[in-house]
């Protein structure tokens, strides 16, 4: 069995390889490991709906999803893009205070989630000015290729 310590250091190594919390001081990547819960997914399996409301923040640990979207014109939802290890997803509905806009589908058996919920998204997000208009421009950009793409 994995000791508690040996899993703190491993997430805590992988958290500072995401480009996007690179920055962050130690002691508040530490605090992070902390609170995260890690969800596993297998092929197909929904990890967010389209419409719903969303209280947390996902970092993929370990293989693969697929972004898909309601459009304007089509029965099934179109697929966006995909997304793998060090990516992340659902800080559309926790910046813009709106339900979940895409759907993330795990594409692959035995998907590994950290999971960061809002309160500690906030923590993190909001006590960095520069972290926080990176993700409020990138929403806003996602938006705006949600109109292009006519989603629903
Ligand atoms: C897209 N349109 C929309 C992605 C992940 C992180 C960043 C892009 Cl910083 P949510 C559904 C999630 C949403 C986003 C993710 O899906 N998403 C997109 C799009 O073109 N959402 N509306 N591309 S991948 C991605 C940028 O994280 O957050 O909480 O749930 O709405």
């Amino acid at each position: 069995m994995q000791t508690t310590q040996a899993r703190h250091e491993e997430y805590f190594c992988f958290l500072r390889s995401v480009p996007l919390l690179r920055d962050l001081p130690e002691e508040k990547l530490a605090k992070i490991v902390d609170c995260l819960e890690v969800d596993c997914f297998e092929k197909g399996e929904y990890i967010i709906r389209e419409g719903e409301e969303g209280n947390t923040f996902f970092i993929i640990a370990k293989g693969e999803v697929i972004v898909t979207q309601s459009t304007e014109g089509f029965i099934e939802p179109q697929e966006i893009k995909t997304l793998t290890v060090g990516d992340y997803f659902g800080e559309k509905a926790l910046i813009s205070e709106d339900v979940r806009s895409a759907n993330i589908v795990s594409n692959q058996n035995d998907t590994h989630c950290l999971v960061v919920d809002r309160d500690n998204f906030n923590q993190i997000v909001g006590t960095y000015e520069e972290l926080q208009a990176y993700l409020k421009e990138y929403v806003k950009e996602l938006s705006r290729s949600d109109q292009r793409r006519n989603a629903l």
